[in-house]
């Protein structure tokens, strides 16, 4: 009912904006499989999300201007509230917002290249849409860049242009820079990516806005370094950017599709995501990081200290949510791979058990929740389909 309305409304808008491509034909057929799913099976969650309260989560594009201009308030108003986390565990943290990137900087080794890298990403920018809405105003749902539409130029695009709609642009060209190595256990710098478009401050909306924290890994040139070993002491500095097309173009449609298709398991899915850099495969989550790039853009350990990383981060739990749709009786309940980053030191596999925190700053608003209870976007805490 609703939900296939949603999913001829994607169509007819994909078909209405850009070309119909084959990963948003399998996002569409995946909406079907779950209706089927949840006529069958009932949704995960019936006291909370049922098919008529349940969010839709969009292409930055597919909102109007007015839903864009308040996504960047909202945005603007975290960034402007007083943090809550305690200066003994990051002094560097000076807003709400950077609450979030702490969360992600202190748990980096334990939440990617591990079992509940997809389901712990699920749950921190679920996270961040409810406190948008909750204590920013804003009355929308996560807006998600589709990496797809906008690989051929990612600067042009509409989160990227530096239009007023815009999240500010890709950087301001800064000539003269050397390439970025992409490093890999065993090889030295299988991938080398050149300098991108921008390499300086983001002008647009948040041309003033400060970066409190880090660097800690970025590939970003004359960062000026923290004041604290750890990264979490302050460290104002503007939102620098350098996008990058050769970063975008390993994250086209194809690669897309090819991930959806040939990954048979969680673990293929989340691997293969995750990039295989030693052959030189980059994977559509890394190309999306690399896409944004620049001193936060680029970093491991404070990507979130970027606002991109939040449409980033919706396109791949998107992909996730297409994925897990193509099959969902077997995919419903996999979770693969072990709890230390690319098993080091070796650990025991991940279960559905495994608590899933967003941490102390938190606790009060969100708890901790399972990997169980973050595997169906219409499950657990949760109650939102892509378009
Ligand atoms: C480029 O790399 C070289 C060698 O690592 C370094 O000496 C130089 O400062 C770099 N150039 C810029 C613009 O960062
Ligand atoms: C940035 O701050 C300057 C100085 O206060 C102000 O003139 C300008 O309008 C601000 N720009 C944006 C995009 O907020
Ligand atoms: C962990 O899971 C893999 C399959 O993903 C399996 O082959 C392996 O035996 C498991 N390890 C342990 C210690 O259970
Ligand atoms: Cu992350």
């Amino acid at each position: 009912m609703l939900f296939s309305k949603l999913a001829t409304g994607v169509l007819f808008s994909i078909v209405g904006a850009q070309k119909l491509i084959e990963h948003d034909k399998l996002a569409a057929s995946g909406l079907r499989n779950l209706e089927q799913y949840i006529k069958r099976n009932g949704v995960p969650s019936p006291g909370t999300c049922t098919m008529y309260n349940v969010a839709v989560r969009k292409e930055w594009s597919m909102l109007s201007k007015a839903e864009r201009r308040n996504y960047i308030e909202a945005i603007q108003c975290i960034h402007s509230k007083p943090a809550l986390t305690p200066a003994a565990v990051a002094s560097g943290a000076k807003s709400r917002y950077d609450d979030f990137v702490v969360t992600h900087v202190l748990q980096t080794y334990s939440v990617h290249g591990t079992a509940n890298f997809l389901t712990w990403h699920r749950y921190y920018i679920w996270a961040y849409e409810q406190l948008l809405r909750d204590e920013c105003g804003y009355k929308g749902y996560l807006p998600y860049y589709n990496w797809a539409w906008w690989y051929e130029n990612p600067g042009k695009s509409p989160l990227f242009d530096g239009s007023d709609t815009s999240i500010s642009n890709g950087g301001t060209f800064v000539p003269g820079r050397n390439s970025t190595c992409i490093p890999s256990v065993e090889a030295g710098c299988p991938i080398v990516l050149p300098p991108g478009e921008g390499g300086g401050c983001v002008t647009g909306p948040l041309a003033n806005w400060t970066v409190s924290l880090g660097p800690i890994q970025t590939h970003a040139e004359g960062i000026k370094p923290n004041p604290q070993a750890d990264g979490l002491g302050y460290n104002p500095r503007c939102l620098n950017r350098d996008v990058s097309k050769e970063a975008a173009y390993s994250s086209r449609d194809e690669v897309i599709t090819a991930l959806i298709e040939d990954s048979n398991d969680v673990l293929t899915f989340q691997n293969r995501m995750q990039g295989d850099f030693a052959n030189g495969y980059l994977g559509v989550h890394s190309a999306g990081h690399y896409t944004i790039n620049g001193d936060a853009g680029s970093d491991f350990f404070n990507s979130p200290s970027d606002p991109a990383f939040y449409f980033h981060h919706a396109q791949v739990d998107r992909t996730f949510w297409i994925w897990q749709n193509q099959d969902i009786e077997n995919r419903k309940d996999q979770v693969m791979g072990t709890i230390t980053f690319l098993d080091q030191p070796p650990s025991r596999n991940g279960t559905v058990d495994d608590v899933l925190t967003l941490g102390p700053m938190f606790r009060d608003t969100f708890a901790d929740i399972t990997i169980a209870d973050a595997l169906s976007t219409v499950g657990g805490p949760f109650c939102y389909v892509y378009e």
